[in-house]
């Protein structure tokens, strides 16, 4: 059978920058299917067969990056089971173990359209998610001290991804500070573009 090679664009930006909103936007405006890393490994660890639970648990409350085989198995899955292929992934690849895993599973079956970055200085994105915290998200990571970490993870690990991407001159960013239809309207350019 003569499958697509599907297309991947992927959603990157510091904590809170609003990734999460903008892809819903994006799947109603452009058909792409959503998966976001965060919400299938918080998922996974509520999962009673999962053998990762309490590892995902830790790593999420710490801020740190889940081992890429874990990430990638439920990405990989979720890809598959959607039938679809057209698919915009929320925060990944963060770090560069998530790099290389991606690049040794997945990099060669799909095709990578480009890389969108949602810039935010800190003292956005950090104002977010406390007030999203404070609103009862229910996210154990949604407080002070998590969130710190995230950001630091976010700078330390996440903007060198950014970077090895932005030379192979895959990265579209845009300006996340602003409301969230003026980014989208934004986003809205980029995907046109490539849309044709
Ligand atoms: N909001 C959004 N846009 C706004 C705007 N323009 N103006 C004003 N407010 C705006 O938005 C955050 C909040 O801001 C919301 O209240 C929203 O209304 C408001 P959201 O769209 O949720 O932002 P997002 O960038 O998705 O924030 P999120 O908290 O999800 O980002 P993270 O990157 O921190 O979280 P994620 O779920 O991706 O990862 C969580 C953890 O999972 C990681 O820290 C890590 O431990 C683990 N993880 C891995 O280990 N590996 C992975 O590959 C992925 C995650
Ligand atoms: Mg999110």
């Amino acid at each position: 059978v003569n499958k697509m090679v599907p297309n991947v664009v992927f959603v990157l930006g510091g904590p809170g920058s609003g990734k999460g909103t903008q892809c819903a936007k994006i799947v109603k405006e452009f058909g792409y299917v959503h998966l976001s890393a965060g919400d299938l490994l918080r998922e996974e660890r509520l999962n009673p067969k999962s053998e990762f639970g309490e590892l995902i648990e830790e790593y999420i409350r710490e801020g740190k990056i889940v081992p890429v085989d874990i990430t990638c198995s439920l990405l990989e899955r979720a890809m598959e089971i959607s039938g679809k292929d057209k698919f915009l992934i929320d925060g990944f690849p963060r770090n560069q173990d998530n790099l290389d895993g991606w690049n040794r599973r997945v990099a060669d079956k799909v095709h990578l359209q480009f890389i969108l970055c949602l810039e935010c200085p800190s003292s956005v994105f950090m104002g977010r998610l406390m007030a999203r915290g404070a609103a009862g998200s229910g996210r154990s990571d949604d407080n002070l001290v998590s969130a710190q970490k995230r950001l630091n993870i976010f700078t330390n690990e996440t903007t060198p991804i950014i970077d090895h991407y932005r030379n192979l001159n895959m990265v579209r960013t845009v300006d996340a500070t602003q409301s969230i239809e003026k980014v989208f309207e934004d986003i809205k350019v980029l995907f046109k573009s490539v849309e044709g």
